[in-house]
């Protein structure tokens, strides 16, 4: 790149038409016109040719992609908080930066999460279904009857941006906020939330009614609730899920709400996106979980500030500053 040539940034999907714009304007941008996820070969094309690759959750940029990189690649300017889908020790070892979009997407990620901590104890998607098939016979003392949510002791797994925006939520709900995380939270912030820290995990899913995990996915969260753990939680506790499908054991999960050992589940995200077990949708038929579609920051308002902070980190970067959002190895 000469000094005046404006950088090549690749970016793998469409991006709201706004961002688009602002990126066309700053930048050599490359647009995914189709929207398509893009192949392995075409993200290998891709990394040969530009200074910038500008990917989302559903590219995997490994090792095998970083080594065919060319020479000019040096940012990786993730739209999106988690970065689990970048190989992101291989890329610093190459010399290559990792960017992602933390603290614009916490808000619209709690909401999402408190939707199905309500949704699930409180049957929502089983009413809809039932007036969606006109089977509603008229109202009854005892149908229908769901789970109190104020009062219930809510674990939160991570009390990191996204796990305390979900505990001002849930207070707000009533609820008693608990949760287990690496670290302990800073004092005020616990007394804020009124928060019990549980050291042990296994302790703190020992008594919990739901459960909301809030943690990113890195190899020592994967499958944190294993099997063996998921059989510590009462049988009437439920689970949600709006970080990573990977950080549960889902086929574990699935048999323990088909066995009647767990009560239910909301669940945003999957252990293989796009695919969804299809025991676990025989289960959201039988109005035992809710599942969405990885929605949890799917607002109009997030993706455009998401947009914001990829070209923040980009201009920062190719003007010779630190970006502001760096993904650090100690945040791996
Ligand atoms: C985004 C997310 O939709 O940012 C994240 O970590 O999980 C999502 O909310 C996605 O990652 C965009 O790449």
């Amino acid at each position: 790149m000469t000094s005046k040539a404006k950088p090549v940034v690749f970016v793998t999907r469409r991006l709201p038409d706004v961002v688009e714009t602002r990126m066309r304007e700053l930048f050599d941008t490359r647009l995914n016109e189709t929207d398509a996820p893009l192949s392995q070969a075409d993200l290998v094309a891709a990394a040969k040719i530009a200074d910038v690759i500008v990917p989302t959750v559903t590219d995997r940029i490994d090792a095998t992609i970083l080594s065919q990189a060319g020479p000019k690649l040096k940012l990786i300017a993730n739209f999106g908080n988690g970065f689990d889908n970048i190989d992101v020790a291989t890329a610093l070892q190459r010399g290559i930066t990792v960017t992602n979009t933390p603290g614009v997407l916490t808000g619209d990620t709690a909401d999402m999460t408190m939707a199905l901590i309500l949704a699930v104890p409180r049957r929502l998607a089983e009413g809809f279904e039932v007036l969606e098939h006109s089977e509603w016979t008229g109202w009854s003392p005892t149908w229908m009857l769901g789970k109190r949510i104020h009062g219930k002791r809510l674990g939160i797994i991570g009390l990191g941006r996204i796990g305390t925006a979900v505990a001002q939520r849930a207070k707000a709900f009533g609820m008693s906020i608990h949760y287990h995380g690496r670290r302990r939270a800073p004092a005020a912030l616990e007394q804020s939330l009124e928060a019990t820290w549980w050291e042990s995990l296994d302790q703190m899913l020992a008594r919990m009614d739901i459960i909301s995990v809030n943690c990113p996915h890195t190899p020592a969260t994967y499958h944190l609730l294993s099997a063996r753990r998921l059989k510590l939680l009462k049988k009437d506790a439920y689970i949600v899920n709006t970080a990573r499908g990977e950080i549960i054991d889902e086929v574990a999960l699935t048999r323990m709400i088909e066995a009647g050992d767990l009560a239910g589940a909301g669940l945003d995200v999957f252990e293989h996106e796009p695919a969804v077990n299809p025991r676990l949708l025989k289960l959201a038929k039988a109005g035992k979980v809710v599942l969405l579609p990885h929605m949890g920051s799917a607002t109009v308002e997030g993706r455009i500030d998401m947009g914001e902070k990829v070209i923040v980190n980009i201009r920062a970067f190719m003007d010779g500053h630190r970006p502001p959002d760096r993904v650090l190895p100690s945040m791996l």
